[in-house]
C-alpha cells in the first residue's frame, strides 16, 4: 500500500452526520488482538480470517497502542519527528495490526463499518477483502461492509501505520499517539440529515435541507416537514447560558433519527460578533483532548466532566484545538451550554522551521486531503446548534488550499464563520483571530488602529471584522498574569470578541516514577520537554490556581460597592439574574458574624445593604455572593458563581496586640541574647530560638524556584547571572541596646551589587522586627522577591491560619480569587502540585498567621509562603515526587514579588509588575499564641 499517496483515502462512503439512529448497531469497542512492528514492510497475512494471531497480544479499543506496553509516547511541540520530506516517510514506522472477530446477530443484512477517529493511517479488510483505507486521525470514517459480510462470524482486521503523508498534516502541539482510539462499530444506519435553525426575535426558522424523510418537533407542534422545507415558530433560543434544545424526529424509510435542534443565528454587524443579535463575548478555553492514563481516547464521563467543570468556572466558549473532538463532546455542548468553534484536523507548524518550504498548505497535491478533513468535519458537526464557527484548522501557514476548504464551507454552510489564525490577512476568515497577542496590541485593535496590511483591500476588510483571540493567556505552570487586564479590554471595546485561554489542561501521562510524564520523559531523541504541561487543569482535572483565577476573572455578575449600597451589574450576554440567590457576609478578623440574603432585582442595579449587626473590634468585611438558587444540570443549587467584597472596617496595625513593657535584651548563657522565650546569637546577631523552638533566620532573601514564566522571560538566566540563588551574608555591626540591631549586607559573589540589610529587633511581650533593606549597585533586572526565609524544625509546623487573602496562592498579577478571610491549611495543602515543580504557595496580604508554636503579624501585612523544603530544592525538582518532606519547614514573609506575566507564550508580566530593587521596609512581629 502506499503510504505515501496524497489521496486522503479510498473506498469511503460519503461523509454525513453524526446522528441518533434506531438503526440497527453493533458495537465493536472492547479487546482486540494486536501485533505491533517497528516498520510498514510486513506480510499482511494477518487480514485472512484463519490467521492465528494465538501469539499476538490483547489490546482494548479505543486505545492508543504506546499507552498500552507497545512503543512509547514521543512529545514534540512544532517540530517533526520524521525528516520534512513530503510525502515521504521513513522506514521506521510504527505500525500496528489488529484483528477482530464478531458474530453477526442472526438476520442481520447489510452495514457500514464506521471508525470515529483512526491515528494515523489505516487499511482495513473484512473477511480477508479489502475496504480501504483512510486518513485524517480525528475524523470519521464509513465503508460499506455489506458484500463482505457473512452470518455467524466475521473477522475484522485493520493495519495501522503511524506516518504516512497525511502525517504533514497532523502537527499539532501534542503527543504523538497511535491507534484506533475513538470508537468502531458495524452498524445499519446510512441516513444523514441537514437541518438548520436561526432565530431572531423570538422566532425561530427552521429550514429542512436534508433528510430520508419527513421532520416532527412535536413540542414546536412541527410535523411532516419535507426535505428542502422551512418553518418559522415561537421559539426560545439556544445560547450557551440558555441551552434550550428541541428534539427532533426524522422517520426514513430504513431508520428513525433522532437529534437535537437549538434555535440560534451568530452574526457579524459592524465588526461585531453577535449570536441572536447580541454581542458575543467569548469567554473560552482551548481543549485538547486528554486524559493521562488513555491519552486521546477520553471516556464520556470524562469529557464530561471537562464540561460540567468549565460552566463551573464561567467558562462560557471552547475551541476544540486543534482537531474536531469526539462527536459526544459536542452533544454535550449543545445540551449543558458552551459555544464551540470546530477546529479542522489540519497543523503543518513544523514546515515554519523550513521558511514554509513545500507547505502543503499551499501544495495543490494536498489539495484534496485538506478539502476531504473540511468535509469530513462540517458534514460530521453541521447539526450543532453549540457550533457556531468552523476553523480551518491551526498554524499550517498561508497557501492556496486555505482557499479551497473555505470556498467549499462557505458554499456548504452560508450561517457560520470562518476561522483561521495563520493567515493574518484573513482573505479566507470573517473573523480577525490572533494568538498571544500583548494588551497593548489587544487595545490597539479594539480600537481598530492596527497596522495595516500592505493590500488596501484586505486591510478595510480585516478591520471591518470582529477580532479574538484563538489563544491567550498560556497557562503553563504558575500563572498566567494579566488576565483580568485582557479581560477589562475585551469589556471595553465592541470589536473584541473575547478569546480562548491556552489550554484547558495539562497533557501529562500517567508514570510510575514521575507521577505525570511530559516530553523526553519516554527517551524520545527530539522533544520539548514540559511545554505540554500548560493547562487550567492538572493531569487528573484537578483545577489549579489559574482556573480558579479565571472563574472570578469571567464572573457574569459583578459587585460594585458604595455607601450602604451595592450595586449588582449583569454581565451575561443573554439572561437575567433570576437564577441566582444573593447573599451578604460580614466577617470580622476573618470570622462570620453574621449571613443575610440580598434582594436583588432580576435586572440587577442598586441594592440597599442591610442592617449590619454590630460585633467584636477588628477589621471587617462584607462579602456578597451569588450562587445558583436551583440545581442546574452542570450544578447544584448553592454553587457559587460571583463574589465581591469590600472592607468596612480597618483597624490600626497590631492594635489588638497587648502592649506590655519593653524588654531589654540581655545577654544569656552560651554566647546568647536572650529575651522572653526567644534567643539570638551573639555574635552573627541572628534569631536561633523562638518562643522556646529552635529557629534559623528570618534572613533577607531575593531568590524564588523560577516560574516557567520566569524562564521563558529570560528572568531565570539573568537571576542566576546575579547568582541571586547564592547569596552571602556579612554581618557588618551588632549593637545592643533597647533594641538589638544587626547591619549586614547581602551580595552575591562577583558582582557589587548587593543589600544592605537591617535588622531592628525589640521585645515588647512579642518579638518585632523592622527590616530595612537598602540597594547598592545599579540593579537593573526585576528580582524575584523581596523578603525574608527563616526556617524550623520540620515538626513545629504542621497546620497554618491565617487571615489574609486565600485560600488559595496570589502573586501580584494572579490570585484574582483569593479573598480575605480567616483560612486553615496544612502545610502540606498550601503547595500547589504544579507538574513542573516552581514556585508557588504564595498567599498574599496576609495580616497575620498562626504556625504553631509562634503567630506572625504583619504591619500592615506581608506575603506567606510554608514548605517541607527550600527554595533551592524546590527549583532542582524536575517532577512531583522529586519534593521530599526534609527535616526543616520553610517559612518566607515577603514584601513583594515577582510578577507572572504569561511569557512561556505571550507577554511577561505588565511593567506595572515588575519588582525592582528598591528600598523598604518588612515589618512583622512574633507573639506566643
Ligand atoms: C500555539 C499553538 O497553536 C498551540 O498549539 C500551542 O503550541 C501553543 O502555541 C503553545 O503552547 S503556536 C505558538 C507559535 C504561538
Amino acid at each position: 500500500m502506499d503510504l505515501e499517496t496524497f489521496s486522503p483515502g479510498s473506498g469511503r462512503l460519503e461523509p454525513r452526520a453524526a446522528l441518533r439512529s434506531d438503526a440497527a448497531a453493533l458495537d465493536l469497542n472492547g479487546t482486540w488482538r494486536f501485533r505491533l512492528s517497528p516498520v510498514a514492510d510486513v506480510p499482511d497475512d494477518f487480514i485472512h480470517p484463519d490467521y492465528d494471531d494465538a501469539a499476538w497480544d490483547d489490546l482494548p479499543v479505543p486505545s492508543h497502542w504506546v499507552l498500552h506496553g507497545h512503543g512509547a509516547p514521543a512529545y514534540t511541540n512544532v517540530v517533526y519527528p520524521i525528516p520534512i520530506d513530503p510525502p515521504r516517510v521513513p522506514d521506521e514506522n510504527p505500525t500496528g495490526d489488529y484483528r477482530r472477530a464478531f458474530d453477526l446477530p442472526e438476520g442481520w443484512t447489510g452495514g457500514r463499518l464506521r471508525f470515529e477517529g483512526v491515528d494515523s493511517f489505516a487499511r482495513v479488510w473484512l473477511n480477508g477483502h479489502e475496504l480501504g483505507f483512510s486518513t485524517g486521525s480525528r475524523l470519521p470514517v464509513e465503508y460499506d461492509a455489506g458484500p463482505y459480510l457473512r452470518p455467524g462470524r466475521n473477522v475484522l482486521a485493520v493495519r495501522v501505520h503511524q506516518w504516512s503523508a497525511a502525517t504533514y498534516l497532523e502537527d499539532q502541539d501534542m503527543w504523538w499517539l497511535p491507534g484506533i482510539f475513538r470508537d468502531v462499530t458495524l452498524t445499519r444506519s446510512t441516513a444523514d440529515v441537514y437541518v438548520r435553525a436561526s432565530y431572531r426575535d423570538g422566532r425561530g426558522t427552521l429550514s429542512y435541507l436534508e433528510g430520508p424523510g419527513p421532520l416532527g418537533v412535536p413540542e414546536l407542534g412541527i410535523d411532516g416537514l419535507e426535505p428542502g422545507a422551512e418553518v418559522t415558530v415561537d421559539v426560545e433560543p439556544w445560547t450557551a447560558e440558555t441551552p434550550r434544545l428541541y428534539e427532533a424526529v426524522v422517520r426514513g424509510p430504513e431508520e428513525t433519527v433522532r437529534l437535537r435542534v437549538g434555535f440560534r443565528t451568530i452574526s457579524i454587524e459592524d465588526g461585531v460578533l453577535m449570536a441572536n443579535g447580541r454581542p458575543l463575548l467569548f469567554k473560552g478555553v482551548n481543549r485538547h483532548e486528554f486524559h493521562p492514563e488513555r491519552g486521546r481516547a477520553v471516556p464520556y464521563e470524562t469529557m464530561r466532566e471537562d464540561v460540567l467543570l468549565m460552566k463551573q468556572h464561567n467558562v462560557n466558549a471552547v475551541r476544540t484545538s486543534h482537531y474536531p473532538p469526539h462527536p459526544g463532546f459536542l452533544d454535550l455542548c449543545d445540551e449543558l451550554g458552551l459555544w464551540v468553534i470546530d477546529e479542522c484536523d489540519l497543523e503543518t507548524h513544523g514546515f515554519g522551521e523550513v521558511g514554509w518550504r513545500a507547505n502543503p498548505t499551499d501544495d495543490p497535491r494536498y489539495a484534496d486531503a485538506l478539502l476531504d478533513r473540511m468535509r469530513r468535519m462540517v458534514e460530521r458537526d453541521k447539526n450543532h446548534p453549540s457550533v457556531i464557527m468552523w476553523s480551518l484548522g491551526n498554524e499550517a501557514g498561508v497557501g492556496r488550499n486555505l482557499a479551497v476548504m473555505a470556498d467549499w464551507a462557505r458554499e456548504r454552510d452560508p450561517s457560520r464563520p470562518l476561522h483561521y489564525e495563520g493567515d493574518r490577512s484573513c482573505a479566507h476568515t470573517d473573523v480577525y483571530s490572533r494568538m498571544y497577542a500583548s494588551h497593548a496590541e489587544v487595545e490597539a485593535i479594539g480600537r481598530r488602529e492596527e497596522d495595516p496590511l500592505d493590500d488596501p483591500e484586505l486591510d478595510a476588510r480585516r478591520r471591518g471584522m470582529p477580532f479574538m483571540q484563538c489563544e491567550y493567556a498560556h497557562a503553563m505552570g504558575n500563572g498566567p498574569g494579566g488576565l483580568a487586564e485582557y479581560q477589562e479590554l475585551f469589556e471595553r471595546y465592541p470589536r473584541l470578541a473575547g478569546g480562548f485561554i491556552w489550554e484547558w489542561i495539562d497533557h501529562g501521562l500517567a508514570h510510575p516514577a514521575y507521577e505525570y510524564a511530559y516530553g523526553g520523559d519516554f527517551g524520545e531523541p527530539l522533544h520539548d520537554g514540559n511545554f505540554v504541561v500548560d493547562g487550567l487543569v492538572f493531569p487528573d482535572r484537578t483545577p489549579s490556581p489559574g482556573l480558579i483565577d479565571l472563574k472570578k476573572v469571567f464572573e457574569p455578575v459583578r459587585f460594585e460597592f458604595g455607601d450602604g449600597v451595592v450595586r449588582v451589574v449583569n454581565h451575561y450576554g443573554f439572561t437575567d439574574l433570576s437564577h441566582l440567590r444573593f447573599t451578604a457576609t460580614v466577617q470580622v478578623e476573618g470570622e462570620s458574624l453574621a449571613e443575610l440574603p440580598l434582594d436583588v432585582p432580576a435586572a440587577g442595579g442598586e441594592c440597599k445593604l442591610p442592617e449590619l449587626p454590630e460585633g467584636p473590634v477588628g477589621e471587617r468585611w462584607l462579602t456578597v455572593r451569588a450562587v445558583l438558587a436551583e440545581d442546574l444540570p452542570w450544578a447544584p443549587a448553592g454553587h457559587e458563581v460571583a463574589w465581591g467584597q469590600a472592607l468596612l472596617a480597618r483597624t490600626e496595625p497590631w492594635e489588638h496586640v497587648a502592649t506590655v513593657a519593653f524588654n531589654p535584651v540581655t545577654p544569656g548563657e552560651g554566647g546568647e541574647l536572650v529575651v522572653g522565650g526567644c534567643a539570638f546569637d551573639a555574635a552573627t546577631g541572628r534569631l536561633v530560638r523562638l518562643f522556646g523552638t529552635e529557629v534559623d533566620g528570618p534572613r533577607l532573601d531575593l531568590w524564588r524556584a523560577p516560574t516557567d514564566n520566569d524562564r521563558a522571560a529570560g528572568l531565570e538566566e539573568r537571576w542566576r547571572g546575579l547568582g541571586l540563588h547564592r547569596l552571602t551574608h556579612r554581618v557588618d555591626d551588632i549593637s545592643v541596646g533597647d533594641e538589638l540591631v544587626v547591619r549586614t549586607r547581602v551580595a552575591p559573589a562577583a558582582t557589587d551589587l548587593g543589600m544592605v540589610a537591617t535588622y531592628r529587633w525589640t521585645f515588647d511581650g512579642g518579638l518585632r522586627l523592622l527590616l530595612d533593606i537598602e540597594p547598592e549597585g545599579n540593579w537593573r533586572d526585576p528580582i524575584p522577591r523581596l523578603g525574608v526565609t527563616m526556617s524550623l524544625p520540620g515538626p513545629a509546623v504542621d497546620q497554618v491560619t491565617w487571615f489574609g487573602l486565600g485560600p488559595g496562592e496570589a502573586y501580584p498579577d494572579t490570585g484574582m480569587a483569593a479573598r480575605m478571610g480567616r483560612w486553615s491549611a496544612t502545610v502540606e495543602s498550601m503547595q500547589t502540585p504544579y507538574v513542573y515543580p516552581q514556585e508557588n504557595g504564595h498567599r498574599a496580604d496576609v495580616r497575620w498567621a498562626e504556625l504553631g508554636g509562634f503567630r506572625v503579624s504583619g504591619e500592615p501585612v506581608f506575603g506567606l509562603t510554608v514548605r517541607r523544603w527550600s527554595a533551592l530544592e524546590l527549583a532542582a525538582a524536575r517532577h512531583r515526587p522529586d519534593l521530599v518532606a526534609g527535616e526543616r519547614v520553610y517559612v518566607h514573609l515577603d514584601l513583594a514579588h515577582q510578577g507572572i506575566g504569561t511569557a512561556t507564550c505571550g507577554p511577561g508580566p505588565l511593567p506595572a509588575y515588575d519588582l525592582m530593587a528598591r528600598r523598604a521596609t518588612l515589618r512583622v512581629r512574633f507573639d506566643q499564641p
